[in-house]
């Protein structure tokens, strides 16, 4: 068994879910915050065996796209001097982003 722990964006969130279900897959939906551009996303969390991990990926493949995003005021980097000015940059956020971890045990009691 394997966990997918998918960052997608809120935009697509909806949709994925819907299909992730009607595809039978059992999935939790958390609405999380990137690092980068302080804005929301979310983030799925679906536990399935091995063999269904490919079409977990395809499912969020086929929904989620990339897109432009201005960064209005993004984090400044590591090293910055204190005199850091935010200022808004276009950056692309991609589709999802997805991580695939083992499994060491499921109970559901
Ligand atoms: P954020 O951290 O808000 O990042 C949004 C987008 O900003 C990123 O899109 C990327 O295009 C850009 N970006 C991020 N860090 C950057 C940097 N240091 N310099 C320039 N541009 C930067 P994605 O890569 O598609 O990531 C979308 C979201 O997925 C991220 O939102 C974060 O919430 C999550 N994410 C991406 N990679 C991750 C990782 N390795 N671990 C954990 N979460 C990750």
């Amino acid at each position: 068994m394997k966990l997918v722990l998918a960052i997608v964006q809120d935009d697509d969130a909806h949709r994925v879910v819907a299909s992730l279900m009607n595809e039978g897959f059992s999935v939790t939906k958390i609405s999380s915050t990137g690092g980068f551009l302080r804005l929301g996303n979310t983030t799925l969390i679906l536990g399935v065996n091995d063999d269904k991990v490919g079409k977990v990926v395809d499912i969020v493949e086929s929904v989620c796209h990339s897109r432009k995003q201005i960064a209005a005021n993004p984090t400044p980097m590591p090293g910055a001097n204190s005199g850091y000015v935010p200022y808004p940059m276009e950056v692309v956020v991609g589709g999802a982003t997805i991580f695939v971890l083992p499994v060491e045990s499921f109970k559901k009691i």
